[in-house]
């Protein structure tokens, strides 16, 4: 199977602005930011959706949310937007799960 774009990421074989990185994931800058701050929280281990989550990554789960936290922190935000988006139909479009984290402008409720 042929990696994805995120794991090529995790293997430095292409380059991403890293925010954090620890032994279970990387936090890194969206190339393509839908707010002023838009970072991806990714696991190293390959799961491809949330469908695919396994009652053993629970700390694994945990862990995205509480370096999402730590990095908005770092930048300065307090008020932000998760997103995992889980399948096609939800406009997920890598196959490597990832926590989107929006901050830095007004969001509207419903999402799109
Ligand atoms: P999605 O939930 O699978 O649609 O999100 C994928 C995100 O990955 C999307 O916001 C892209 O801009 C982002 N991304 C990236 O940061 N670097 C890349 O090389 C590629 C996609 I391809």
């Amino acid at each position: 199977m042929s990696k994805t774009i995120f794991q090529k990421i995790i293997d430095r074989e292409i380059p991403a602005k890293f925010l954090h990185e620890d032994d279970l994931c990387i936090a890194i800058h969206d190339v393509s930011p839908k707010a002023p701050a838009h970072i991806l929280v990714i696991p190293k281990k390959l799961v491809p959706t949330l469908n695919d989550l396994k009652p053993e990554d629970a700390p694994l789960a945990g862990h995205l949310f509480l370096v999402a936290s730590k990095v908005m922190k770092e930048l300065g935000h307090t008020d932000y937007r998760t997103v995992f988006n889980c399948g096609a139909g939800a406009q997920q479009t890598v196959f490597h799960l990832h926590l989107h984290v929006l901050a830095g402008r007004e969001f509207t409720w419903p999402p799109g």
